[in-house]
């Protein structure tokens, strides 16, 4: 079986979220480390575009967003589970309100803060990626409200741990903790003045540190071209299926674009290869690489039939 290579930079909170997932896996992968902003000149062969943080590679069949790399690297190495005591819906769901609404307010409170330390390079580049100027004002004036926000999301998770359990739903760890933790994580990385206030969730920071000891699982790093080189040499193990259920009856050879509906929302453009109500997968093909299929989301993804 070809091995598992993760596209990421150490600083992406969605990528910590992955990197756990390892952990409690017990999996071995590969590191390719990629440029915090664009041009991601290895990565575009590999997603057509996609530019997002982090991108799963197993051979040719490459996975976006960390929802559908959760949901693959559970279909693949099933135990320990993802999804302690049966939570596979709750868990999903949750991710809908960590990695975007709740992110919204992490990354509004920790830019808003201190956005004008950033370098140029980087504001315009995020601009770009959230399709907004990166207005440092407004964001300034948006921090107060960030701030209630995200105090009154984690008094609902200290909730949920006050009754001393170890993690969100009970003894073992799951996806719902890391969904949750990886927001922590980043607040837990911005400066003293901006993550202050997580002193008062005391339950909070010792669940953090047990989510931490999870650890990444067994990385070693290869470079950039190995991993196109993998792709070169391998063919997409996805195969044609049709989503009978489709109420847009879309088929495998459709001409379709994908991309995301809320930030980085660059199309890729390909061939409908199978899809359902999970994923939808299109194959590509790239002159350094070849044939490869790319797989993303059904939810929170936009398709066009072309
Ligand atoms: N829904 C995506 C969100 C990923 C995301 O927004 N990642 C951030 C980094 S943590 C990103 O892509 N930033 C721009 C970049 O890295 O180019 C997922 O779950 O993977």
């Amino acid at each position: 079986m070809s091995d598992i290579i993760l596209h990421h930079y150490p600083a992406s909170p969605f990528a910590e979220k992955i990197r756990l997932i390892f952990g409690l896996k017990g999996l071995a992968w590969k590191s390719v480390k990629i440029p915090m902003v664009m041009p991601k000149p290895d990565l575009m062969p590999l997603t057509g575009g996609y530019r997002k943080t982090p991108v799963m590679q197993i051979g040719a069949d490459i996975y976006c967003d960390t929802v559908l790399i959760a949901r693959e690297l559970e279909r693949r190495h099933p135990a320990p589970t993802l999804y302690p005591h049966g939570s596979e819906a709750v868990s999903l769901g949750l991710s809908f309100w960590t990695d975007k609404t709740l992110f919204r307010d992490v990354g509004a409170l920790v830019f808003g803060s201190i956005g004008e330390q950033m370098p140029e390079a980087f504001l315009k580049d995020r601009a770009e990626f959230r399709g907004a100027p990166f207005d440092i004002e407004r964001m300034k004036a948006a921090v107060p409200n960030a701030q209630d926000q995200v105090r009154a999301a984690l008094e609902w998770v200290e909730t949920g741990l006050a009754d001393g359990r170890k993690f969100l739903l009970g003894d073992t760890p799951g996806l719902a903790d890391l969904n949750v933790y990886f927001n922590v994580w980043f607040l837990q990385r911005a400066a003293e003045d901006v993550r202050g206030f997580l002193d008062d969730f005391k339950r909070i920071a010792d669940w953090s540190g047990r989510v931490a000891a999870i650890g990444h699982g067994d990385m070693s790093v290869i470079s950039s071209g190995d991993a196109l080189e993998i792709a070169r040499d391998s063919e997409p193990v996805a195969s044609e299926s049709t989503d009978a259920g489709d109420p847009r009856c879309l088929k495998p050879g459709a001409r379709v674009s994908v991309s995301p509906d809320d930030t980085g929302r660059v199309p890729v453009e390909g061939v409908l290869a199978a899809s359902g109500s999970d994923r939808i997968v299109i194959r590509r093909s790239d002159p350094r690489i070849g044939d490869v299929a790319v797989h993303f989301p059904r939810a929170g993804y936009r398709v066009l039939v072309l």
